[in-house]
């Protein structure tokens, strides 16, 4: 039955759930919404003036020189990319590339950085597109410890590890069996070791189902979408679970006993209609547990040229709650994100077709599995309705729960309690605290600690899908919006816009003490080091010529060196320099190399010398007052 919060019935209730036609027409109207609030939809507090919550000024507005108190990292979209955010400043600071190529630093063609992202057997990059969505770090006692982050690549099915001591990407993993992966959550405990408090597994959710294996197969009602589990040290795919229906987002539970996957395509269609059918979906709970056991008694099927073990979580073999790997837990119309409250009770998905959120609690879910719930839909404490085209939730860690609204362009502050009394029967509950306007067409929001027990309720930040009007106009590409919102307070706030690159997805806020970041790499973590000018030389083995060479500012270790046509060449610079930001460049002109070398650390580049000539190899990284003049002669005879 509709439930309506007391303030709403009016509005929402005639537009409750969406059908195609429906869908179509929002989708169109998509554009129009930023000038025209959908009627119905109550006044927003987004006329409040801007935040001056804190002594008086806009603590998006830092003086120069003041360092931000929150990182925050994001996903870079299609561009494979990891960004570097200060917050509440929003200035970005750091590009990560991952999966794809990137010419400041020579990610893609340095063979340090191509070994990490992949290659052909003749050495060129397997890939060099990708489209990162969901970023998440490592945790310890329920919050980030500094470790690591992991980010997905939807389109060829990675997962990228991101080192957050030096802030680089070390390991990239394509999963088998898998299209479309999407979410990805570390856990945050063993779900049997007590001494385990740490993150040890990544979760990842696969959400275009494909024939297993692909041979290619049209009748897409033999298609599969699978859930895996990643080795959070080792990077290599521990297992996957066999599902029905598909993987969207990804939660996992501060016990480390549950994760979850909220589905929009239970009904398995191959097109949109199909795919919105159903008057309710799912939101999928793993009993990581008794997965592992099931895995570690042989009771698993491979695929293809894969090893890994996939167990079977599809409901036919799931009815038994008492021994079930998987639990079904019904939700509206295709639901988007599913997120974990910061008191570890709950796990929130919002309804994106339907106008509504759901609270499910999570000792119930684990009391179904034990047998003691009669279904598991009964673990559902509130279904709600918070406005049109929920997408994810943010928590403030005093209870409120923060809703990015899609199609009306708001985020909607509720509190959790009062829904799970509202839907209870007390009619009294005002669950929905506060509305705010946002510009325009929000996807994710995150908020200060948010997915850790440290949640401090200060800032949001929310990804904007659209920026129209809020820019000066650049052509026919838009930034994006990623709007500073100051919740620290009863009402929500904006504080301040900020243009991105497109084009960010999810992202995460933590304190900046939460990372101890290392300016100056470790000459010794480097095998191929040229720890000595004096090793600087040619070596030669045939047609295999090794060119070992430092830098120190303003020289290269040799003024010139000589290779003869045909050679194949690898490259090796050990930057000696151990002076803090002091980094060098090095390109080799018409040779297409280019890459940079941080304090102590080295790199190397191999290519054929196919063009004889003279090819001045120049320090591209300003360094020095003889920056023009760093560079060193490169003579192919
Ligand atoms: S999905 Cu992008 S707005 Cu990939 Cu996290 Cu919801
Ligand atoms: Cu070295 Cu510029
Ligand atoms: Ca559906």
């Amino acid at each position: 039955e509709k439930k309506l919060t007391n303030e709403e019935s009016s509005g929402l209730g005639r537009r409750r759930f969406m059908n195609s036609a429906a869908l179509a027409g929002l989708t169109l109207g998509v554009a129009a919404c930023a000038e025209k609030k959908s009627e119905g939809a109550p006044a927003a507090a987004g006329s409040a003036p801007a935040a001056t919550a804190h002594g008086g000024g806009n603590a998006s507005h830092l003086k120069p020189g003041e360092l931000d108190s929150y990182y925050g990292l994001w996903s870079g979209g299609h561009t494979g990319d990891v960004r570097v955010l200060g917050l509440p400043s929003g200035r970005e600071i750091l590009r990560i590339p991952c999966f794809n190529p990137d010419a400041l630093v020579g990610w893609g063609i340095t063979n340090e950085s191509k070994k990490v992202m992949g290659t052909k057997a003749d050495g060129s990059l397997r890939y060099t597109v990708a489209d990162t969505h969901h970023v998440h770090a490592s945790y310890k006692d329920g919050n980030y410890d500094g470790r690591y982050a992991w980010v997905n690549d939807k389109i060829n099915s990675r997962i990228a590890r991101i080192r957050l001591d030096y802030f680089v990407c070390d390991k990239i993993t394509e999963l088998p069996n898998v299209q479309g992966f999407h979410g990805i959550f570390p856990d945050k405990a063993d779900p049997v070791d007590p001494k385990i408090n740490y993150t040890t597994r990544v979760f990842c959710g696969g959400e275009f189902a494909i024939p297993l294996p692909n041979t290619g197969t049209e009748d897409s009602s033999k298609y599969r979408s699978l859930f895996s589990c990643v080795d959070a040290e080792t990077m290599e795919v521990r297992w996957q679970v066999l599902i029905d229906g598909n993987c969207d987002l990804v939660a996992t539970s501060y016990d480390g006993k549950l994760a979850a996957t909220n589905q929009y395509n239970t009904e398995m269609g191959a097109k949109y209609e199909d795919m919105m059918s159903a008057e309710r979906d799912a939101c999928l709970f793993f009993n990581v547990a008794r997965i592992e056991a099931a895995v570690k008694a042989g009771k698993f099927k491979t695929y293809g040229d894969s090893k890994v073990p996939v167990v079977d979580g599809t409901r036919e073999s799931n009815k038994d709650p008492k021994t079930a790997l998987t639990a079904y837990v019904s939700v509206p119309k295709n639901p988007h994100g599913v997120n974990a409250s910061p008191d570890a009770k709950y796990f929130i998905c919002a309804g994106k077709l339907s106008p509504t959120a759901t609270v499910i609690e999570l000792a119930k879910v684990l009391d179904y599995f034990d047998g003691k719930l009669e279904s598991a839909d009964k673990a559902i404490v509130a279904e709600v309705e918070l406005g049109l085209g929920p997408l994810h939730t943010a928590f403030d860690g005093r209870g409120n729960a923060y809703t990015t609204l899609f199609l009306d362009s708001q985020v909607v502050k509720w509190n959790v309690d009062a829904a799970i009394k509202f839907h209870g029967g007390d009619k009294s509950a005002k669950y929905v605290v506060d509305r705010l306007d946002v510009q325009y067409q929000p996807g994710h929001l995150n908020a200060s600690q948010s997915e850790t027990r440290a949640a401090d309720g200060k800032y949001l930040a929310v990804g904007c899908k659209f920026s129209k009007d809020r820019f000066l106009p650049v052509g026919p590409l838009h930034p994006e919006n990623e709007q500073m919102i100051d919740i620290s307070g009863d009402k929500m706030v904006l504080m301040a816009d900020h243009p991105v690159r497109g084009e960010p997805h999810d992202f995460i806020i933590f304190k900046r003490e939460l990372v101890k970041p290392k300016q100056v790499y470790a000459l010794e973590d480097f095998p191929l080091a040229v720890k000595d000018p004096k090793e600087s030389g040619v070596e030669r083995n045939g047609k295999k010529v090794t060119v070992r060479l430092t830098s120190q500012a303003p020289a290269f270790s040799m003024r010139e060196f000589k290779l003869k046509k045909g050679d194949e060449v690898t490259l090796i610079l050990t930057n000696l320099d151990k002076v803090e930001d002091l980094t060098h460049g090095f390109a080799i002109p018409k040779y297409n190399v280019n890459f940079i070398v941080n304090p102590l650390e080295t790199a190397s580049v191999t290519f054929v010398a196919d063009k004889p000539g003279v090819f001045w190899c120049y320090c591209t990284h300003f360094c020095h007052a003889l920056h023009l003049e760093m560079r060193t002669r490169m003579i192919v005879e």
